[in-house]
């Protein structure tokens, strides 16, 4: 039977990017999507580390299954490694990618240093705490104007030096052949057998021990009294 696994995620970009990179292993991959309202975990972590495993760990503690969450995000060298962790919310709460992209853009105007990369940390965590972490970068440059339909996020104004394109002109098995997210789970595929049995142990120890009959089992009800 394939072992479940949850993606702690409603990024339809990130769930695409996951079910293909996913697809030989033996696992059923299903996502926060496939589950009822679950509240939202706070990503207030100073790392792209912290916030990833505590995604994960929520997630697990609150479906009680295993997990994975991806944290990620584009750090940029001239702007001191902003946006960061705070890529998702670079222009504003509840900003949408286009938002992003146009802040980024508004910032790099007059800068010649343009290098930058995506990282991504890989959090594996069970409902009982202990989890296992990879991690991916891809380096590029911020390019002057959007360029591309595909992929999410900053994919349009990410030039990948590996692609020689942004991951917006890539198809996505390029991209993930390249991606920060693509190398974390490529790392983790690398050891995937021992992912599942890790999982399973933990979840087998998590699991409460089967009732213990051997007491009853020479009782002579008999003589039980029941007294009102
Ligand atoms: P979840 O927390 O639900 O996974 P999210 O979109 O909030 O979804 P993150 O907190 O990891 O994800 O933020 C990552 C942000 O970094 C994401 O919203 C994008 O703006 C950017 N990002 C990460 N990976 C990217 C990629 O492959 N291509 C483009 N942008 C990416």
């Amino acid at each position: 039977m394939n072992t479940i696994i949850v993606l702690a995620t409603r990024n339809e970009g990130k769930i695409k990017e996951f079910q293909a990179l996913l697809k030989d292993f033996p696992v059923e991959l299903k996502n926060l999507n496939d589950f009822g309202p679950i509240p939202e975990v706070k990503e207030d972590g100073e790392t792209f580390d912290d916030n990833a495993y505590k995604k994960a760990l929520f997630t697990a503690k609150i479906l009680g299954l295993p997990a994975i969450a991806d944290d990620s995000g584009l750090v940029v060298k001239a702007l001191d490694g902003a946006p960061g962790v705070h890529s998702a919310r670079y222009a504003g709460e509840n900003a949408r990618d286009q938002d992003n992209i146009k802040k980024l853009l508004q910032e790099m105007v007059g800068k010649t240093d343009r290098a930058a990369a995506f990282e991504c940390v890989l959090s594996i965590a069970v409902p009982s705490g202990p989890a296992l972490t990879y991690e991916g970068r891809c380096e590029g440059e911020i390019t002057n104007e959007i360029r591309g339909q595909d992929g999410f996020g900053y994919d349009p104004v990410f030039y990948s030096a590996d692609l020689n394109k942004t991951f917006a002109e890539a198809s996505m098995e390029e991209k993930n052949q390249v991606s920060h997210r693509g190398r974390a789970l490529a790392e983790a595929a690398s050891e995937f057998d021992k992912i599942l049995t890790w999982l399973k142990q933990r979840m087998d120890e998590a699991k409460p021990p089967k009732p213990d009959h051997s007491e009853f089992e020479h009782n002579d009800w008999s003589e039980e009294k029941i007294s009102n």
